[in-house]
């Protein structure tokens, strides 16, 4: 199942429940259900996770759902995937929001491909050679095989955390060319291609929750605010909503000294030196599309495997 959501016009959740073990299409494992515990080999765990996701379109491009776009998938273990569409096309009368609209239909659609092969990396490759969009996008790809292995790749300032007990045990880091101008996918030759993707690995135990998301949640939102706001809410789908909107909120938030402002001051951007004088600085959440998607659950199901 993949479900390629890529015209929000509103803010919306979804979510579904994967349980691998009792699909119908694979009889052994259903049939192992009934079995005696006598007839039983040694149980091999398996993933099972629930999915939220949450979209919250830049105030300004509300009636045109926002150029985020991103998809869902129970492939294998789980995939979800993030674009955001590199809003500086506009200036050339190309809508930011095509390209990265088709570069999440044409991922949802190679999700299962032989030749994909549940590489993130190979995903990309092939999603972005068959999106003829003008534009540009940021894109991360999150693919989590059965035995609890997520994969990762990333080309730009989408980002990923990884919460376990409490705590982000991992964090994707944004590749830049300089400050607000992240690496990106592109129908222009001059853009980043699969090869300058981050790609990474990491082992999932029960209890991990991933958020995934657009630059617009990372840049509005602290870790540890993300981190507070998960152990709240044991529904993703409520999670997820509950995150996008604090992003939104301290995006429209002038007096929030938010992780972009901090960065922002960081390198060297703030206010004229006059007001500077007056004790004022660079603060202030970022206007933007905003997108929110959580897994949670890592729930190590145990099934009862006959075959050996
Ligand atoms: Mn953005």
């Amino acid at each position: 199942m993949a479900i390629p959501i890529a015209r929000a016009s509103i803010s919306y959740s979804h979510g579904f429940l994967q349980s691998f073990p009792l699909t119908s299409s694979n009889p052994k494992r259903s049939r192992s259900l009934s079995c005696a515990p006598s007839d039983l080999n040694p149980v091999r765990p398996e993933v099972s996770f629930c999915v939220g996701t949450h979209l919250i379109p830049h105030p300004k491009k509300v009636d045109r759902g926002g150029e985020d776009a991103f998809f869902v998938s129970s492939c294998n273990g789980g995939v979800i995937a993030v674009a955001d569409g590199v809003s500086g096309w506009a200036v050339q009368n190309v809508d930011p929001a095509l390209f990265s609209r088709e570069l999440m239909a044409n991922a949802s659609c190679f999700v299962g491909d032989e030749e994909v092969n549940y590489d993130p990396q190979i995903l990309l490759r092939k999603a972005h050679a068959a999106t003829s969009s003008i534009g540009s996008a940021t894109v991360i790809v999150a693919m989590l095989e059965r035995n609890g292995t997520l994969k990762i790749a990333n080309v730009g300032d989408c980002g990923l955390r990884v919460i376990r007990l409490g705590q982000i045990i991992f964090a994707t880091s944004p590749q830049e060319h300089y400050f607000d101008c992240p690496y990106q996918l592109s129908s222009e030759v001059v853009g980043q291609t699969y090869l300058d993707a981050m790609v990474c690995t990491v082992e999932l135990m029960e209890g991990d929750t991933i958020v995934m998301g657009s630059d617009g949640l990372f840049d509005n939102v602290f870790d540890h605010e993300i981190v507070s706001t998960m152990a709240r809410y044991s529904d993703v789908c409520e999670a997820a909503k509950a995150l996008a909107n604090l992003a939104s909120n301290h995006s429209m938030d002038s007096k929030f000294d938010s992780p972009y402002s901090l960065e922002a001051r960081t390198r060297g951007f703030d206010v004229p030196p006059w007001k500077k004088f007056l004790g004022m600085k660079l603060i202030g959440g970022k206007l933007d599309d905003i997108t929110c998607n959580c897994w949670s659950g890592c729930e190590l199901m145990k099934y009862l495997d006959l075959s050996g």
